[in-house]
């Protein structure tokens, strides 16, 4: 393809692993599957208001939360596009308490796969941009079909991570640690093409605070005082504006692509907060440190939080890094 501009997300990723002779291929493989789930589920989330599909399927997932069909949908894509191939020794989704094995009859591989199947899915109904989230580990226990322990593994291990974006298009983002990349659905040949090579969160930060403010009553007041500076900006220059859109993916895309602070602190009732360490938080903390921001709990690095649970929560701050290190000066203090 020398001489032309188009870059599919495959030959990227097969370019990258050349990089590592050593490399058996399983890796690549991973990645280039989840980019064909993310294509049928892109196709099936365009379709959302043309079939029957909407609507709850009648049961809660393990958070509580009334479960929509095309989460399941999603999810059952993911893992179906993931069991047989022999690279995965096991998978976690949001949608499910236990860890979820690869079936007996196919061969397990070194990896764990966790994934939030479609996040933001209070939006699904009303045509808003959702998304899926996704995160790789290395297999570190002795087990052929993976132990709890391969999936409770430290952020800063993560071998690759990345998210979709079901928007006005379809974007894959992702990183392998060198450098994030992003590839937008040509829905006329199916591919996803080289769109964003080597994303850098805006530096100067861009002045934008997402946070859903509504919750500002219930915050612990060093958590006000963080909203009140980020809204005066005078350090910065001047006011920040609001953006936020109630989807993780989608508030943390625009906050990649244009600058700011993504915020979902805890408050009094849930003192860390909403959002998911294994599948929401900690991969997009892999991306942004490797866009040049970063992510974190308030006190400590999203990437440093030793995980003691599959569905654990946690609080959020996440962009450009002057922001989260003031929150985070601010959040310290008390
Ligand atoms: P979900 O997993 O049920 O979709 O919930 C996660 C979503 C995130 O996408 C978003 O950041 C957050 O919930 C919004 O929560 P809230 O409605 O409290 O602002
Ligand atoms: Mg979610």
């Amino acid at each position: 393809m020398e001489g032309t501009s188009i870059v599919t997300i495959e030959r990227h990723i097969i370019e990258a692993e050349r990089k590592y002779p050593e490399a058996s291929g399983a890796f690549s493989n991973i990645l280039t599957d989840m980019a064909l789930a993310a294509k049928v589920i892109s196709r099936q989330v365009n379709m959302a208001g043309l079939v029957d599909i909407l609507g709850r399927v009648g049961r809660s997932n393990v958070q509580g939360e009334a479960v929509q069909k095309l989460d399941v949908f999603a999810q059952d894509v993911i893992y179906q596009a993931m069991d047989h191939t022999g690279h995965l020794c096991c998978m976690v989704s949001e949608e499910q308490e236990d860890l979820m094995p690869i079936p007996e009859v196919f061969p397990a591989g070194d990896y764990v796969l966790l994934f939030d199947p479609l996040d933001g899915s209070s939006n699904i109904d009303v045509n808003v941009s959702i998304g899926t989230i996704f995160s790789i580990h290395r297999k570190i226990s002795g087990e052929t079909r993976g132990t709890l322990d391969d999936c409770l593994q430290v952020g800063r291990k993560q071998l690759a991570a990345g998210y979709v974006v079901y928007g006005s298009s379809t974007m894959l983002v992702y990183t392998t640690g060198q450098g994030v990349h992003g590839f937008t659905l040509d829905p006329s040949i199916g591919e996803f093409l080289l769109s964003h090579e080597n994303i850098q969160i805006p530096n100067p930060a861009t002045r934008y605070y997402s946070a859903n403010e509504a919750r500002y009553p219930h915050w612990e007041p060093a958590m006000q005082r963080v909203l009140d500076r980020f809204r005066a900006g005078e350090e910065w220059g001047g006011a920040f504006s609001a953006r936020y859109i109630g989807s993780l993916v989608a508030d943390f895309h625009r906050t990649l692509l244009r600058g700011g602070i993504f915020m979902y602190p805890g408050d009094r009732s849930n003192p860390n907060g909403k959002l998911r360490l294994l599948y929401e938080s900690s991969p997009l903390a892999f991306i942004a440190e490797q866009a040049g921001g970063r992510a974190s709990t308030g006190t400590e690095d999203i990437l440093d939080v030793v995980p003691t649970s599959l569905h654990q929560r946690t609080p959020l701050f996440l962009g450009s890094t002057e922001f989260v290190d003031e929150a985070e000066r601010i959040l310290k203090q008390g």
